[in-house]
C-alpha cells in the first residue's frame, strides 16, 4: 500500500483535483500554476523564470501536474519533500521554481480554507507594513535626480540608484525611453521602470567596461548624497559584474555614502570569494536572487559574509523553503531583502509580503511596480502606502487570475540581454 493510499482513510481529506499551467504575457511573460481542490477552492503559484519561462511550464505540465492529482492538499511539507527528494535531480532554477509554484498554491489554498490571510498561518503580523524600495535610474545625474524625486513623490522611503556609465550605450538598471514600451503594451507613460527582458528571438548584446564603472559609481553616490542628504536609504545593484577585489574596492569607496546595501557585487557561485570583500569593506552586502536553495547560503550565513537574503519565494522553492532560509538567517542576524522585479509576478510578490510581514528578521522588500496590464490580470489586493507594502486581509494570498486577460495576452519569446567587454568582446556577466 502506498503512503497516499494509507493516508486515504481520512474521510474529510481535501484532495487536489486539477492543476493548470497558465502561460501568458500581460506586459511581460509569466508562468502561473492554478491548483484546484475537491473543496472547490483554488490556489495560485508563480513559476516565472525570466527568459526561460517555457522550461518551467514544461517541467510543471509534463512532470509535476500528473503527480499532484489525488494528493492531500493540506500535506504541504510532504508534497515539498516528495517533489524535491523525489526529483532525484535536485536544486537549480527550473526545478525550484516549479516546486515553488506548487508550494505557494497549496499555502494559498490552506489559508483560504482557514478563512484567513496567509500571513496569519505564518505567525501573524510582526510589523505595520513591509518597507519597500523602488528603482530610480538615469542615463545622467539630472535624469537620475528626476527619477529619485518621482519615486519619493510616489511615497518610496528607500531608493535603489542605477545610472548610465560614460562611454557605455546601455547599462543594467537604467530605464530609458528606448526600452520604455518593451514590456508594457498599454502605451502607459514613457518612463516604465527598467524591464530587462526584451521581446526578441535573440538576446540583445550590451557592452561593459568595469574600470569606467568603478571610476563613475562613487561620484554618482557623492552627488546623490549632496542632493538628497544623509538620511535617505540608498541601495545599489552591481549585478554580478565585479571580481572579488574590484568588489572590495567599490564597497570601500562607497562607505562614505552609507549605503543600505550593495547587491550582487560579485558572482556568488564560489561563496568563499565574499571573504575577500568582507576583509576590505563594511558596506552591507545583499546576495541571493539567483540562489535556489538553503544550501547556497550555508557558508555565507555561518561566516557572516552577507547582511541580506535576496531570494524570492518564486526561485527558492516556495514559502516552505524561504521561511526555512529566513529562520536560518535569523541565527546570524541576517535579514530579508526579497527580490521583487517585474519578472516576479504579483503572485510571487504577494507570497513575499505575507512572509515578510510575519518573519522576525524582515529587512526590506524590492518593489518594482508591475505594468497596468499585469495588475489587471492578477488583480492584487496588496497595498503600497507611505513607503510600506501590506499583503491585505483577503483569505489566502489575495491574488486572482483573469483567464480572459490571460488568453488575450499569449506568450511572446523574450530574452535577458547578454554582456560583452567593450575592450575585446569577451563574454561577461550581465
Ligand atoms: C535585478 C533584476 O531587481 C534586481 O535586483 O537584479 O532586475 C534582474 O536583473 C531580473 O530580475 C532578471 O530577470
Ligand atoms: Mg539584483
Amino acid at each position: 500500500m502506498t503512503y497516499a493510499e494509507d493516508m486515504a482513510y481520512a474521510e474529510d481529506r481535501i484532495t487536489i483535483t486539477a492543476a493548470e499551467v497558465l502561460v501568458s504575457s500581460p506586459g511581460r511573460n509569466f508562468v502561473t500554476l492554478r491548483v484546484t481542490t475537491s473543496a472547490g477552492v483554488t490556489g495560485l503559484g508563480d513559476a516565472t523564470v525570466n527568459g526561460r519561462e517555457l522550461a518551467v511550464a514544461s517541467y510543471l505540465r509534463d512532470h509535476l501536474v500528473p503527480l499532484l492529482i489525488g494528493r492531500d492538499a493540506h500535506a504541504i511539507e510532504d508534497t515539498w519533500q516528495y517533489l524535491y527528494r523525489g526529483a532525484y535531480w535536485r536544486r537549480g532554477p527550473i526545478t525550484m521554481a516549479a516546486i515553488a509554484a506548487v508550494d505557494t498554491a497549496l499555502w494559498d489554498i490552506k489559508a483560504k480554507l482557514a478563512g484567513m490571510p496567509l500571513y496569519q498561518l505564518l505567525g501573524g503580523r510582526s510589523r505595520r507594513g513591509c518597507l519597500a524600495y523602488g528603482h530610480a535610474s538615469g542615463a545622467d545625474l539630472p535624469e537620475l535626480f528626476d527619477s529619485v524625486r518621482a519615486h519619493l513623490d510616489q511615497g518610496y522611503r528607500a531608493i535603489r540608484i542605477q545610472t548610465g556609465v560614460p562611454g557605455l550605450s546601455s547599462v543594467y538598471g537604467v530605464a530609458s525611453s528606448s526600452n520604455a514600451h518593451v514590456g508594457d503594451d498599454t502605451g502607459a507613460t514613457s518612463r516604465y521602470d527598467h524591464e530587462p527582458a526584451r521581446r526578441s528571438t535573440m538576446p540583445v548584446e550590451e557592452e561593459w567596461d568595469t574600470r569606467a564603472y568603478l571610476r563613475h559609481a562613487p561620484r554618482v553616490f557623492e552627488a546623490v548624497r549632496n542632493e538628497f542628504g544623509p538620511e535617505l536609504p540608498l541601495l545599489h545593484d552591481a549585478h554580478h559584474r565585479l571580481t572579488p577585489i574590484q568588489a572590495a574596492r567599490l564597497g570601500k569607496e562607497l562607505e562614505p555614502y552609507d549605503l543600505f546595501w550593495l547587491e550582487d557585487v560579485t558572482p556568488a557561485e564560489n561563496t568563499a570569494m565574499l571573504r575577500r570583500v568582507r576583509e576590505h569593506t563594511t558596506t552591507p552586502l545583499a546576495i541571493g536572487e539567483v540562489f535556489n536553495t538553503i544550501w547556497d547560503y550555508r557558508e555565507l550565513f555561518e561566516e557572516q559574509l552577507i547582511d541580506y537574503v535576496r531570494s524570492p519565494v518564486t526561485h527558492a522553492g516556495g514559502i516552505t523553503a524561504l521561511r526555512r532560509i529566513f529562520d536560518y538567517a535569523a541565527v546570524y542576524q541576517i535579514k530579508s531583502g526579497v527580490h521583487g522585479p517585474t519578472d516576479v509576478s504579483p503572485v510571487g510578490l504577494a507570497a513575499a509580503l505575507h512572509l515578510g510581514i510575519a518573519i522576525p528578521n524582515f529587512g526590506i522588500q524590492e518593489y518594482m511596480k508591475h505594468s497596468a496590464a499585469t495588475d489587471e490580470m492578477f488583480r492584487p489586493t496588496y497595498r503600497f502606502t507611505d513607503g510600506l507594502l501590506d499583503p491585505g486581509e483577503e483569505p489566502g494570498l489575495g491574488i486572482g487570475y483573469d483567464d480572459e486577460a490571460g488568453a488575450a495576452h499569449p506568450y511572446e519569446p523574450a530574452y535577458l540581454p547578454v554582456n560583452r567587454l567593450k575592450l575585446d568582446g569577451s563574454m561577461h556577466d550581465w
